[in-house]
């Protein structure tokens, strides 16, 4: 049985994210062009056997599939709009970081200069890239995605979330709207603690099994909400959930409550427009996108 030769790619970007992806390539044996604004940074690659192409218009006319990993939306234009005309036909990955209105904004400048365009958000650093626990979302032109897999798959778990090419962002930002969230409690708990001298490594250790423990709540939470009524048995009430004490006792030992105090908030707005015998999961009501609630 013959194998199909691997595709030939083009990387635009070689920081840290665009050198990994072109690497994997590279490892995989797929004929992979790289352009990078400064050239010195395409060296490493091509010692490894990528073809650095010498302009910009090369890069994009060298291989059907062009992949771009720059810094932000704006370094995509400035970088393709010199030589948009010249990708007509080809088909362009943006794993570049933007907004789901930028990605969106993307895909209708590049479908009008006939370039089919697939929007990436990636969820990895650079060396998970092409190991266990990376993954890639994808939305935007499903062709573009069946055609790519095979080079897709290289670097991580590909997900396809739709013809939207906004939603890949979107699901990304929300996923990482999450972990900040998460991590500025922690940091504020540590905060707490090293006011009584405690170490961050000591509390780390300390907080971990417990708020690991605690993400069981998610799936609770969630069928709450889509289930629409938070006055089903079990749940923790918005009344019991007061937190005015946890933002008394940072204000006490000097550390800002502002994380916590951002919650208590949410929470304050519920119990006052009379919710308070509802579960916590009610916040969700003064945050979502289409909320007519008073507790805004
Ligand atoms: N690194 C990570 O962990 C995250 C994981 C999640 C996704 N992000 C996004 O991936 C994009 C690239 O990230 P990166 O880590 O490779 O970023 P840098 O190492 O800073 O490299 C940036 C490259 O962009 C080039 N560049 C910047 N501005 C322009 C411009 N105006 N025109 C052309 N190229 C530009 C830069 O070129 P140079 O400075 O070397 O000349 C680098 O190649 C990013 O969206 C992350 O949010 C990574």
């Amino acid at each position: 049985m013959s194998h199909p030769e691997p595709a030939g790619v083009t990387v635009l970007g070689l920081g840290a994210m665009g050198s990994a992806l072109a690497a994997t390539l590279l490892d995989a044996g797929h004929d992979t062009t790289v352009w990078n604004r400064t050239p010195e940074r395409a060296a490493a690659l091509s010692t490894r056997g990528a073809t650095a192409a010498p302009t910009i218009g090369a890069a994009v006319t060298a291989q059907p599939l062009v992949v771009a990993v720059l810094f932000d939306h704006a370094s995509v234009h400035e970088t393709l709009d010199p030589v948009i005309e010249q990708m007509r036909g080809s088909a362009l990955v943006n794993l570049t970081t933007t907004t789901p209105n930028e990605a969106r904004e993307l895909a209708t400048w590049a479908a009008g200069h006939g370039v089919r365009y697939l929007d990436g958000a990636i969820m990895a650093t650079p060396p998970m890239i092409g190991g266990p626990g990376a993954a890639i979302l994808y939305s935007g032109l499903r062709e573009v995605f069946d055609d790519a897999r095979p080079v897709l798959d290289r670097w991580a778990d590909s997900t396809y979330d739709g013809a939207d090419s906004g939603l890949a962002s979107l699901f990304d930002l929300a996923m990482l709207s999450g972990m900040y969230s998460m991590f500025a409690g922690f940091l504020h708990g540590a905060a707490m603690a090293g006011s009584a001298g405690m170490s961050a490594t000591e509390f780390a250790g300390r907080a971990t099994p417990f708020l690991s423990a605690m993400t069981d709540s998610f799936a609770h939470f969630a069928s709450v909400i889509d289930g629409g009524d938070y006055t089903v048995p079990g749940q923790q009430s918005l009344d019991f959930s007061d937190l005015s004490h946890i933002v008394r006792a940072s204000e006490e030992q000097g550390v800002q409550p502002v994380p916590i105090a951002a919650v208590q908030e949410l929470i304050g707005k519920q119990i006052a427009a009379g919710h308070g015998a509802e579960g916590f999961a009610r916040i969700y009501e003064s945050l979502r996108a289409d909320s007519t609630e008073d507790a805004r």
